[in-house]
């Protein structure tokens, strides 16, 4: 590697231990998503996600980040939308295990709103021991290190004294941050800047599973749901955003199924309304 790439890129950082999370024998099947970017403008989304949880047949949903598009603080989950949202999840987690890792976008969820609905929380990375293997469970934006000034905000909003800052003040102010750090994210990838920058870092990613002692990742954050060789005998499984609103003629939405054969992608569906606005 040249002296100019190298400066481009982080030195790699230690590689975290992976919790770990073993299925109970009597869980059938499993099932991952994440990236749904739930908020009130996504009306159809929230209700896909509805009949996604109330219509799975799997013993554990896993939910890896991004569920919604913003959280700033659980203070908030007795809004409207935010309500909704935690019923949904609420009458789920009665009937299968739901279990939440925090996303870039919803990395303050906190103990308040597990509780209210019924989620476990799960540490960023996760081992899952499940059918006699083992899967390496991640977000994915901390390996995405191509992209330096996020990884230095990603240091500064994860540390304890900023989230202590933030949650201190106004609901107003924080809605006010939030939006414009979104704001200023997009305009970093409208101005291109995001070359080789969405996507997790190929050897990091090796290592993280070859210290996990697992041979399968799965994560979400990149939006380009597919599977492909990190380095001989390694594999990633990238998970599908949602949205069912942006095009409804185009709707996106899968979850990633685990059962003793393996893994296999479904796409999720939102049932037609007999007075839906579906079109001609
Ligand atoms: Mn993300």
């Amino acid at each position: 590697m040249t002296d100019a790439a190298s400066e481009k890129r982080p030195a790699r950082g230690p590689v975290p231990a992976a919790a770990i999370v073993r299925a109970p024998l009597q869980w059938r099947s499993i099932e991952f998503i994440s990236d749904l970017h739930l908020a009130p403008e996504t009306p159809r989304t929230v209700e896909a996600f509805r009949c996604y949880l109330a219509g799975t047949d799997a013993h554990a949903v896993f939910i890896l980040g991004d569920l919604f598009e913003v959280w700033v603080g659980d203070d908030a989950r007795s809004d409207a939308f935010e309500a909704t949202c935690v019923q949904i999840l609420a009458q789920a987690s009665a009937r299968l295990a739901l279990y939440f890792m925090p996303g870039n976008r919803d990395f303050l969820v906190g103990a308040a709103l597990l509780e209210a609905a019924g989620m476990r929380p799960l540490a960023d990375p996760t081992r899952l021991d499940a059918f006699g293997g083992a899967w390496l469970l991640t977000h994915g934006d901390a390996l995405c290190l191509a992209d330096v000034d996020y990884q230095r905000f990603r240091a500064e909003v994860r540390s304890e004294s900023w989230q202590r800052a933030f949650l201190g003040r106004p609901m107003t102010e924080r809605l006010a941050i939030a939006r414009q750090l979104r704001d200023a994210s997009q305009r970093r990838k409208q101005a291109g800047e995001m070359e080789g920058w969405g996507d997790v870092d190929v050897d990091a990613a090796a290592a993280w599973l070859r210290a996990a002692g697992a041979q399968t990742m799965i994560h979400g954050h990149t939006h380009r749901p597919g599977v492909s060789e990190l380095a001989p005998s390694l594999v990633r499984h990238v998970l599908s955003d949602w949205d069912f609103d942006l095009d409804p003629a185009r709707p996106r939405g899968e979850a990633l199924r685990l059962d003793a054969a393996g893994l296999v992608r479904r796409s999720v569906r939102l049932p037609a309304t007999p007075h839906g606005n579906a079109g001609p």
